[in-house]
């Protein structure tokens, strides 16, 4: 399948998307949260496909949401259309594992596309930002509740509210990311990490997702809880007879996602 602006090409089990409207630094039109939502359902019905990697280009991974598009909205308009509510909800419901690559300008958002993402690879000349104050609006598609969750109150309170943009060493000091890359390689090693994943069990991959995203949806009793009970029904699955026969057989396991 081929977009106006994406380029999406699918290897060894890792599917890359690759934001496309370099006229605009990526900005997120419309069209391409559409462009977006259609790659992720492909992705998520394709049996083969077990990570998903986004990125954007050297300079940009995106520089937020279109702003020449939003700019004759009314609140009409942006409330009647539900603005980025279904590119927002198909990246939260996505099973599989999506790994953000970022280089350069991550703004607005752009940050916040990122955020949705499980984990954030950023390369040495990245920037993230939450600038929409500068244009008299404010995140919409998570950005105060995401950021201020992995970097805390005090530098979220200031990002958000001065528009200051954090570069990655700081990123990384602050939890945003899991880690900085030199910008040649940071296609290498998202892909190096997504196809690590890809050779695992599917089913416990998916399972241990979950197990993460529960720590920021309930109190530490219901996660433990909810943790022990997706780890017993692990061993309901031939992969877990499977990796373990293989460790004790001194072999490469054959995962089946069964
Ligand atoms: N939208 C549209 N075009 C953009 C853009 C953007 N966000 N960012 C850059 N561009 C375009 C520029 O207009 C320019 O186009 P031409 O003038 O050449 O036609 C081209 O990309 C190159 O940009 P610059 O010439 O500005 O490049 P520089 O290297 O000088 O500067 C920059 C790079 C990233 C510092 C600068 O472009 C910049 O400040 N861009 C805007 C960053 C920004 O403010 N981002 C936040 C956007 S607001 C909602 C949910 C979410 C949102 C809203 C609603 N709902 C659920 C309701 C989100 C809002 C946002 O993200």
């Amino acid at each position: 399948m081929s977009y106006e602006t994406l380029i999406v090409e699918t290897n060894e089990g890792v599917t890359l998307i690759r934001l496309n409207r370099p006229q605009a630094l990526n900005a997120l039109s419309s069209e391409l949260w559409t462009d977006l939502t259609d790659a992720l359902n492909a992705a998520e019905a394709d049996d083969a496909v077990r990570c998903v990697v986004i990125t954007g280009s050297a300079k940009a991974f995106a520089a937020g949401a279109d702003i020449k598009e939003m700019q004759p909205k009314s609140y009409a308009d942006m409330f009647g259309e539900n603005f980025f509510a279904a590119g927002a909800a198909r990246i939260e419901s996505f099973r599989k594992p999506i790994i953000a690559a970022v280089a350069g300008y991550a703004l607005g958002g752009g940050c916040e596309l990122a955020m949705l993402c499980d984990f954030i690879i950023c390369a040495d000349n990245a920037k993230f930002g939450q600038p929409e104050i500068n244009l008299g609006v404010a995140p919409g598609i998570g950005g105060t509740q995401r950021l201020t969750r992995f970097v805390g109150k005090s530098k979220a309170m200031e990002m958000i509210l001065t528009g200051r943009m954090m570069d990655a060493a700081e990123a990384e000091r602050a939890g945003l990311v899991s880690r900085v890359v030199p910008l040649d390689d940071l296609e290498n090693e998202a892909m190096t990490a997504a196809k690590k994943i890809a050779s695992l069990s599917p089913l416990s991959v998916m399972m241990n997702k979950e197990m993460v995203e529960a720590a920021y949806e309930t109190t530490l009793t219901q996660g433990v809880k909810l943790e022990r009970r997706l780890f017993h029904s692990l061993f309901a699955f031939d992969d877990q007879k499977e990796g373990m026969a293989a460790f004790v057989e001194k072999r490469k396991p054959d995962f089946k996602g069964r």
